[in-house]
């Protein structure tokens, strides 16, 4: 098509089209032109927060183009593309990340300093994108960031939630939460698609037919028709031009109100409809490793589904490549069983709408999925009543009881004679209601299943996915131990480290390729390298004095050891351990005399983490904290040998703050109980030290760091399950 353009027209659109400089005036330029069209201000009427529009819109100018490049790179290669379905993306904030990735945190910085402005003023402007709970959805962002960098050619698919987790505040030592709206103010960091719109169908019926070849077909009718509409997140990869996408669906109706009740006047009925509509995507479930079996979840986890494989189905098909060819060209890898809907979803396209029979759409439908499972808790295990799903989707419960047919003849050929086995694999749990297991459903329909930590892998095949071994073998299951990206977390969280480390290393090349960080072994001894360390860790537990002042009141010292537990809060990981062993230090700090004292480490304990709405111990353990903090904080006698402070609204903005000031970091659950971490992760690439128990990547981190700079206690995961049976 291009080739057919006039000469003439080719020359407008490459004169006109060439890349906008990343000079300081050229910013300066683009800051004003934003400043006086975007947003219609002048200036005499812009603060902090429109200088970060601006800002952010210059830098958006920039996304777009290598998005645009990166997308029609991979098209023109025709390359096999890798899909992350992942209900959760807690992203942060994007400015200080896209700056430095793009390489402009310089020149934007001298230039907004002549504006007027600081470049710390701007960046603080910023709301988070916080549309997950914690590890699970942090990590799906850590990825992106990484696949960007590493030039994949990689799309997300989520959800656009209106609310984001709900922000965390205190109220006498209570958890009280109030809602995120963090769309208040235009979000520069996406791109809306309206021209992308997909229809999703609910409830409705199946009807039975015979085609015009004597097959006999099912089509799925009636019911209600909601729409997705597409926003485009742009992922910039650090020192590439390879620009990503996350795609996240918002819903709408498909029709804007029922003009027959309109015109009767009936106006609040008329609207009811979209108001529906729109409540599929209002809100993400506060829950971390907990399933809330609720319709609206279901119905969300389908929406996004249903409209992410329409999309992914779509851009395969215009390459007019036969169905064969489709897992040659497309990998969807589902993180946790929340997408797991995808692979029913996409047997009803093969099988129903493109009429491939049913093994050769099977074939096709497991060599494309792969499997993440993120914990072996039992309450996280997702389970829906088939009475819930046969209302909403009525076709895909069929389809499901059908996979479930096949798989389980399948095992009964392969080991005859095992009811006890069919019954324990089964994807139905016989019980009434009858459930879909999802992970079941996860692993039957995937090629790969993989655990997230060394130890997390082979319990998985010891534990929850035990029975599946004796039927496939051990070759499905393999492990991926999580990982974080060293942009954000050091980088951009910690830059005197970086400096230094890039200083003491001669280039940048460690931030993408960490193994080059070893080469600062032969520095450990230089005593300008450990004065300038030092200098870099105490300035960043400053910065986190001040912020602790700032979001609690509480003065602390920054001399003193910062010892740090930041993570949601849960039974598991045991916060409460914790804090019954600040109650033992304070109690034998009181027994000290004054002398005694006087040869203890001051130390400044510090929690933060959010608990769900309706998780009651884990937010009594948040007013525990709060209460010790109370008297401990309180009690001159003990002269400040000890401050507990429990920082509010723990995200990814305030991890960023906290993560690099910590001498010791504590990650202490129940062995067998953490599958990875990744917080972890983060704490030792900022040179802190780890109190844990032998659970999850602290394991793997012990031997990567050495046993000097971790303190493992506790008992190991295989010994948890006697140690239970004994107290009982
Ligand atoms: C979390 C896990 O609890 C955590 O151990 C892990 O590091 C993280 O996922 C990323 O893999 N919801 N959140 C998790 O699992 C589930 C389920
Ligand atoms: N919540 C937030 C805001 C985070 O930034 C992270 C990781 O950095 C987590 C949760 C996960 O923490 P953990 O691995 O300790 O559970």
């Amino acid at each position: 098509e291009i080739a057919k353009l006039p000469k003439e027209t080719l020359a407008l659109w490459e004169k006109y089209g060439a890349d906008e400089s990343d000079d300081k005036e050229s910013f300066q330029k683009s800051f004003i032109r934003h400043v006086t069209t975007t947003l219609a201000r002048s200036i005499y009427n812009i603060d902090n927060f429109s200088a970060y529009q601006a800002t952010a819109h210059s830098v958006r100018d920039r996304l777009i183009k290598r998005w645009n490049e990166t997308q029609q790179t991979h098209t023109e290669v025709d390359s096999k593309r890798v899909y992350y379905l992942s209900l959760e993306f807690l992203l942060g904030r994007s400015l200080d990340n896209a700056l430095l990735n793009l390489g402009l945190k310089d020149n934007y910085g001298g230039g907004i300093k002549e504006l007027g402005f600081t470049m710390e003023d701007v960046l603080e402007q910023e709301v988070d994108a916080a549309l997950g709970n914690g590890g699970l959805g942090r990590l799906a962002a850590c990825y992106m960031d990484s696949l960007a960098t590493m030039d994949y050619p990689a799309w997300g698919y989520g959800l656009r939630y209106t609310y984001g987790i709900f922000q965390q505040r205190l109220k006498d030592g209570y958890q009280i939460e109030f809602p995120d709206y963090w769309l208040n103010f235009d979000n520069p960091w996406e791109l809306p698609r309206l021209d992308v719109v997909v229809d999703v169908q609910f409830c409705g019926s199946v009807n039975r037919y015979t085609d015009e070849e004597g097959h006999e077909r099912y089509a799925w009718e009636g019911g209600d028709t909601l729409q997705a509409i597409a926003y485009d997140v742009p992922i910039p990869g650090y020192g590439t031009k390879n620009c990503i996408n996350i795609r996240l669906w918002s819903s709408k109706p498909k029709r804007q109100f029922d003009l027959t009740r309109f015109n009767e006047g009936q106006y609040e009925q008329a609207v009811y409809e979209q108001m529906q509509a729109e409540n599929i995507t209002a809100v993400l479930y506060p829950n971390d490793n907990h399933m809330v079996g609720k319709e609206l979840r279901l119905k969300q986890q389908y929406f996004w589904v249903a409209a992410s494989l329409f999309d992914i189905v779509r851009r395969f098909k215009k390459s007019e490549k036969p169905w064969s060819n489709f897992p040659l060209q497309v990998a969807i890898q589902l993180n946790d069983t929340h997408p797991t809907l995808a692979i029913v979803e996409l047997q009803r396209i093969l099988v129903d709408l493109e009429g491939i029979g049913w093994d050769e759409a099977w074939a096709i439908v497991t060599q494309t999925f792969a499997f993440t499972n993120h914990t072996i808790l039992p309450e996280a295990m997702e389970r829906w009543p088939v009475p819930m799903i046969q209302y909403l989707l009525p076709r895909h419960m069929q389809i499901i009881f059908d996979i479930n047919l096949f798989f389980l003849q399948k095992v009964e050929k392969a080991i005859p004679n095992n009811r006890d086995l069919l019954a324990k694999l089964s994807i139905i749990e016989e019980s009434t209601p009858q459930f879909v297991r999802m992970a079941h459903l996860a692993i039957v329909g995937s090629h790969r299943v993989n655990g997230v930590a060394a130890l997390h892998s082979e319990l998985i095949k010891q534990t929850i996915f035990k029975d599946f071994i004796q039927f496939y073998g051990e070759s499905k299951f393999e492990n991926k131990t999580n990982g974080i990206t060293p942009r954000r977390w050091l980088h951009q969280a910690n830059p005197k480290l970086s400096e230094l480390i890039t200083e003491t290393l001669g280039s940048k090349n460690w931030l993408k390729n960490l193994d080059l960080l070893k080469g600062l072994k032969s520095h450990v001894n230089n005593k300008d390298f450990r004065k300038r360390w030092v200098a870099a860790k105490l300035s960043n537990k400053v910065r986190l004095a001040d912020y602790i002042q700032k979001a609690t009141g509480v003065t602390v010292n920054s001399n003193a050891l910062f010892d740090v537990q930041v993570k949601r809060i849960h039974e598991y990981k045991r916060q409460f351990m914790n804090i019954l062993g600040v109650i033992h230090r304070y109690n034998t700090l009181k027994k000290m005399t004054s002398e005694e004292r006087a040869c203890v480490v001051h130390r400044v304990v510090i929690f933060g983490g959010k608990a769900a709405p309706g998780y009651y111990i884990a937010k009594l353990v948040i007013k525990l904290i709060n209460s010790v903090a109370e008297v401990v904080n309180n009690d001159n006698s003990i002269e400040d040998s000890l401050k507990v402070v429990f920082i509010p609204d723990y995200n990814v903005s305030v991890a960023e703050i906290i993560i690099p000031a910590s001498d010791i970091s504590q990650h202490i659950s129940t062995a067998g109980t953490e599958a990875s971490g990744t917080s972890n992760m983060k704490f030792v690439l900022n040179g802190g030290l780890i109190l844990g128990t032998v659970d999850g990547a602290n394991i793997e981190i012990c031997e990567e760091i050495g046993d000097d700079n971790i303190f493992m206690f506790g008992n190991l995961a295989h010994q948890v399950d006697d140690l239970r049976h004994a107290h009982r």
